[in-house]
């Protein structure tokens, strides 16, 4: 018996709910209760008081100021003041610290919205709520005449998981600096706190080593089913630019190296990391598992030197904790001793620069630092398996990182691959992995802690206290290869920003909620009805989202 219809039909495009989830939020709140019979109405003269000299806190201000600017038409000050004044948004990042660095609370009624929380980030989240307490036509990018109400509410929140992390394949699709700023923001919007940058791969290098210049010059002319580049990739200031951007929206940039395999672009490129020591032809096809590193006797040293150089420069350019290594789908022809020789080089020279390895679970098979973060990326239910092997070899490489003291990233395949076909009609995309097509519900339906992983779907592959997060992941390889089956002619092939805003929307919220609300809160038919009021929310912002079936779409 909530005040639902009355208080929010001129405030937000919110459905009555169950009394759990009065507004239609992504993700889910902790708590939400509505007291109040009026939200707060944003005029001209509003201020946006931050109760802190704190630089980062009054940023956050600026930033609500900045985001809400276009469709109300309004400039609202950013005022630092050690009282709540009155007709304000006030942002406090002295709040209590129970609810951790990024959980917040909000309240909102006829005075003013209060959003509190113990330092900058947790203001940061709240904001994004109070964003989605708005008419939907807060998104627009023009000015539009109407009340802008925030409904009255009271909410505590705090994540689930500390990392919540989506991945760009800009190796195989380069993504240009400012799409990749546009994706951080739609991204930051459902409270994603890490992009994960796949920066090499067989068909592209795309980060600058001022050390290595010739990694960029052959290294850069292709992408998947592309060539002839001159400029695919980005330079020093170009990832700086990115990383700095990020942080503004509270997201660690995790850059990745990948290697062994699928480095065909570095082979074309460094002539020494062949075992012929001629450089390789440029690579713009599909396939995976192709390439490989030297890791012979001879050429094992120039791959360590080699790697020395890129990781010291890439860690140069990021402050976050992470470099991810990668270390997947090696050729068949590698031998254990090799891998564990690579392995062990590209570790220490991360541990060498200060920085915590990443790398997909593959590198679990080899002897790793403690406090190494796995990317689980196999199946949730191995449907692939066949014959009476009920351990893969995904699970025997889990259990043995978990062994050395690894945490873990959950990327199931069949839930949070981004790549994949919703379903037949999908025009572009990939359907290897479990049932094949990953649908909206198969992307919001699971839980972290119970991934299997193996073929009778029993026992979670990773205990729960060793899972640190979740990540969705944008791969691009395939990324035009249509319903068919067969690729699309690269021209009839969508913008990189096209393809991401209709993989990832509504997919990359349905993981995003994953990570962020707690298990027992969360359902599909919930999710489903919420999700729908997110759509008018793209529409306004300008999102080609796939208007999946089976959400209620207003
Ligand atoms: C597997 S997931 C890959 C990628 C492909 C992807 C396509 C992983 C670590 N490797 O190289 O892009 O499948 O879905």
């Amino acid at each position: 018996t909530l005040p639902l219809t009355a208080t929010v039909s001129q405030a937000v495009a919110a459905p009555p709910a169950p009394s759990t989830q009065p507004y239609a939020l992504v993700p889910l709140p902790v708590s939400q209760h509505v007291v109040a019979a009026h939200g707060f109405t944003l005029t001209p003269q509003t201020r946006i008081a931050v109760l802190s000299r704190d630089s980062a806190a009054v940023g956050v201000g600026t930033y609500l100021s900045k985001l809400i600017a276009p469709a109300t038409g309004y400039d609202l000050p950013v005022v630092r003041d050690t009282r709540a004044p009155k007709n304000a948004v006030v942002l406090d990042p002295n709040g209590p610290r129970t609810l951790g660095a990024e959980g917040y609370t909000l309240t909102s009624d006829k005075n003013g919205v209060v959003v509190k929380a113990h330092g900058a980030e947790g203001l940061f989240r709240g904001v994004q709520t109070l964003r989605q307490l708005l008419p939907a036509a807060i998104e627009s990018p023009t000015k539009q005449s109407r009340a802008w109400t925030v409904s009255p509410v009271q909410i505590s929140d705090s994540p689930r998981y500390e990392y919540r992390g989506v991945m760009l394949d800009v190796a195989r699709r380069f993504f240009p600096v400012d799409q990749v700023k546009r994706y951080i923001d739609e991204a930051a919007a459902y409270k994603i706190n890490t992009l994960h940058l796949h920066l090499t791969d067989d068909q592209g290098w795309r980060i600058a080593i001022d050390a290595i210049p010739d990694l960029t010059k052959a290294g850069a002319g292709t992408q998947s089913g592309f060539t002839g580049g001159t400029d695919w990739y980005y330079t020093a200031a170009d990832y700086q630019e990115i990383v700095a951007y990020a942080s503004s929206r509270f997201m660690t940039v995790v850059p990745e190296i990948d290697g062994p395999g699928h480095t065909g672009a570095a082979l074309a490129s460094v002539p020494d990391l062949n075992c012929d020591d001629k450089a390789k032809a440029p690579y713009s096809g599909f396939e995976v598992g192709i390439s490989l590193y030297c890791l012979d006797g001879q050429h094992a040293g120039n791959v360590q030197n080699f790697l020395q150089t890129v990781i010291k420069a890439v860690a140069e350019l990021t402050p976050g904790p992470y470099i991810h290594l990668g270390g997947d789908e090696i050729p068949h022809s590698t031998t254990p001793e090799q891998y564990a020789a690579y392995v062990k080089a590209a570790t220490d020279a991360t541990v060498g620069r200060d920085k915590t390895v990443m790398a997909w679970h593959q590198l679990g098979q080899a002897t790793i630092p403690a406090g190494s973060l796995l990317q689980y990326w196999g199946e949730d239910t191995d449907r692939r398996s066949i014959g009476t092997e009920k351990e893969t070899d995904s699970v025997r490489f889990v259990r043995n990182g978990a062994a050395q003291g690894a945490k873990f990233i959950m990327s199931p395949s069949d839930h949070a691959y981004l790549d994949m076909q919703y379903d037949v009609s999908t025009p572009y995309g990939v359907n290897w992995t479990g049932s094949g097509y990953v649908p909206v519900r198969r992307s919001y339906e699971w839980d972290p802690a119970t991934v299997t992983g193996k073929l009778d779907g029993t026992g979670s592959i990773v205990p729960a206290q060793k899972i640190a997060g979740v990540e969705a992941a944008l791969w691009a390889d395939r990324a035009y290869e249509g319903s068919n089956g067969l690729p699309t002619p690269a021209t009839n092939w969508p913008a990189p920003q096209a393809y991401a805003d209709y993989m990832s929307f509504p997919r990359l919220p349905a993981i995003a909620e994953v990570g962020w609300s707690a298990q027992s809160v969360r359902d599909w038919n919930g999710f489903r009805q919420r999700l729908a009021h997110q759509g008018p929310r793209w529409t306004a912002a300008g999102i080609g989202y796939y208007p999946a079936p089976g959400i209620p779409w207003p």
